[in-house]
């Protein structure tokens, strides 16, 4: 039997399990990347594994989240974060190389390896054939200390490409389609693997685009071949060793098939407040914008702004838009500057800003209230932008050039212009100074925001705790730890940033958790989806909240919880989600012996009683026992 891209990498990376869809396995991790909202806590968790260096073939450490610098404490972060990766032999992206996905994509990702990223997107990597996997903070450096990543072999979805794209329908339009037929939860434990004659038109910064927003299925990762494109891509990246051919065996066995003509497809809209709420762009022709933004990782490369610049090119932006663009790197935005495009964004009006996450996690560019805001980023959940009862429309780069010149939601298309032919340089202008390489002697720099990463006690028989807040389906860890200008500085301050653990579902969560001593928390389905942020763990395990009961989990959230000793419980009957009251007290008993024998936990609540699941591997249960990663791991 044949194998698909992401078995073959997998295969040639497995160091125990066996390669069977829904197995227990543990991959060997090549290269990594953290980033500077989760990369501090993963830096203190991988200090505090007293490894001399990192065992990696490589690992970067990129600061592009936060580079707002309000006060001491971001640049405290910095500080810590350059000379932590000097000491350890880490590379250090210091800012202004650009967003982390971008700069790995163009300087460092190669086809065939595994990557671990502490942030979700890191499957952008799938679009040059790497095996290239979010986690939390913890999981990455477990992995800088030379561990195994330890996940369930996921099934593997084959999107099968052909057609190619009509003039002004774009690689995010691909991802869009595909979001809207498989929603926010339908790639949740899969490998989504795209194939046939459709890929061979894409270039690789389009592929990554569409690898990119897979984080935005739940998938485990999305993955492309390794094709001629992709060693074009690499040579002109000054990276020609760095190729390998890969692709599906002919014979190759999948999951689940889709087939998706790429000449059929038409600009598409993600509405409020779900990047799977997809409409077509003729549809929402009348919706008055106020604001463009473009830019973040899904949409950023040189081959989206020289779109723009050409759209834009001669032309002035709509009075009412205000229009934010921030090239994806440095090698992105000194190309365009070079060759005057650059020049082009400007004459039309554009706002440029630094090359870094920005406005997609909500540090500045928010909108005005009730705001009407066209992005290119990947997620639209409610009040990520900053302003609460704005709302953000996902959109390719065309059709954000063309809402930006219209000042109202246009359709790319209807602006009927000769469409633009672009062609992969054959030379990126590569400048890797801001890449600083890392330097043993280093003395590490700890700023007064630098605290411990806090630990847990062992797990105890019995569980006795106030449901704290009872919540819906879908629920975000923007939802759980909000980001943003005000909340992103406090990502080393455990104690500090859990005072905002579901700030904006129910400010008085943090303190009535504290009061109680702890807690429950119930959600609905795929509870915790979207970042990788591990503090969506961290600071309501520092709160006390002991186990999350819900319908479904998203992946890396339920790791994390797993990781920072929170039980994640689902309901045998979802019947049961209706007899849970917020505030109703409820015991688990029994808990050490059953997780030893994975038999499902009985919970009882006045005379209720209900019968409680969780899905979780051998090593899983061992790591809940001890109260958490860092507990287990001391023990070993
Ligand atoms: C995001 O897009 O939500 C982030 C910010 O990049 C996160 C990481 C974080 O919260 O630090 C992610 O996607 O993992
Ligand atoms: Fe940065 Fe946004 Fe990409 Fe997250 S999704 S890495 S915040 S650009």
């Amino acid at each position: 039997m044949g194998l698909t891209v992401a078995e073959k990498i997998i295969a040639k990376h497995l160091v125990d399990g066996r390669l069977e869809r829904g197995a227990p396995i543990a991959i060997r991790i090549d290269q990594t990347l953290t980033q500077d909202a989760t990369g501090t806590m993963a830096y203190l968790q991988f200090e505090a594994m007293t490894v001399p260096q990192v065992k990696t073939d490589l690992s970067v450490s990129y600061v592009d989240h936060n580079t707002l610098q309000n006060d001491f404490m971001n640049m405290d972060d910095h500080r810590y974060l350059q000379s932590v990766a000097a000491k350890y032999g880490v590379k250090f992206s210091r800012p202004g190389n650009g967003i982390c996905h971008q700069v790995h994509l163009e300087r460092f990702g190669q086809p065939g390896t595994t990557l671990l990223g502490s942030d979700s997107h890191t499957p952008t990597g799938g679009g040059l054939g790497q095996l290239a996997i979010g986690a939390g903070g913890l999981d990455v450096a477990c992995a800088m200390a030379g561990q195994p990543f330890y996940l369930t072999m996921p099934q593997i979805v084959k999107i099968h490409l052909t057609g190619h794209l009509p003039p002004f329908v774009s690689a995010k339009d691909i991802i869009l389609a595909v979001l809207r037929q498989l929603t926010v939860k339908g790639g949740v434990g899969k490998i989504i693997e795209y194939s046939g004659d459709g890929v061979r038109t894409l270039s690789v910064p389009e592929r990554a685009t569409i690898a990119n927003m897979g984080a935005e299925l739940g998938a485990t990762t999305s993955v492309f071949p390794s094709d001629a494109e992709t060693q074009n891509f690499l040579q002109a990246q000054g990276r020609a060793a760095d190729w390998q051919e890969l692709c599906a065996d002919r014979d190759a066995v999948y999951d689940q098939e889709f087939s998706l003509n790429l000449s059929d497809l038409e600009p598409l809209v993600a509405c409020p407040h779900m990047p799977d709420l997809v409409q077509k762009a003729a549809e929402l022709a009348d919706l008055k914008v106020d604001q463009v933004l473009i830019g973040s990782c899904t949409n950023s490369s040189y081959k989206d702004l020289m779109t723009i610049a050409y759209m834009l090119k001669g032309k002035k932006i709509h009075p009412q838009i205000s229009l934010g663009i921030a090239p994806g790197s440095k090698q992105v935005l000194a190309m365009i500057a070079a060759n005057g495009a650059l020049s082009h964004l400007v004459a039309a009006g554009a706002r440029i800003l630094e090359s870094a996450c920005g406005f997609c996690i909500g540090m500045g560019q928010a909108p005005n209230s009730g705001g009407v805001s066209v992005r290119t980023n990947n997620r639209n959940f409610q009040g990520r932008s900053g302003t609460k009862d704005a709302g953000i429309y996902l959109v390719s780069p065309e059709t954000a050039a063309a809402t930006a010149l219209c000042g109202r939601l246009t359709d790319p298309r209807t602006l009927n212009l000769a469409p633009y032919e672009f062609e992969l340089p054959r030379q990126f202008t590569i400048d890797d100074s801001l890449v600083l390489e890392p330097n043993p002697q280093t003395e590490i720099i700890r700023g007064p925001n630098i605290q411990p990463c806090p630990k847990r006690e062992a797990l105890t028989e019995t569980l006795a705790g106030e449901v704290l807040l009872k919540i819906g389906d879908n629920i975000t860890t923007d939802d759980i730890m909000p980001a943003g200008a005000k909340v992103l500085p406090l990502r080393s301050n455990v104690p500090a940033i859990a005072n905002f653990v579901f700030a904006s579902l129910d400010p008085t969560f943090a303190k009535r958790a504290l009061e109680k001593k702890g807690g429950l928390i119930v959600g609905g389905e795929n509870y915790g989806q979207g970042s990788s942020r591990e503090h969506a763990a961290l600071a309501p395990m520092y709160l006390g909240v002991q186990a999350v009961i819900a319908k479904s989990f998203a992946r890396i959230h339920k790791a994390n919880l797993v990781n920072f000793g929170i039980l994640p419980l689902t309901f045998t009957d979802p019947a049961d989600y209706d007899k849970i009251t917020q505030g109703a007290v409820w015991k688990i008993t029994n808990i050490l012996a059953r997780l030893k024998t994975n038999e499902n936990l009985s919970a009882e609540s006045n005379g209720q009683k209900i019968t409680l699941a969780y899905d979780l591997s051998d090593r899983d249960r061992e790591i809940l026992r001890a109260g958490g990663m860092l507990n287990f791991v001391s023990k070993l």
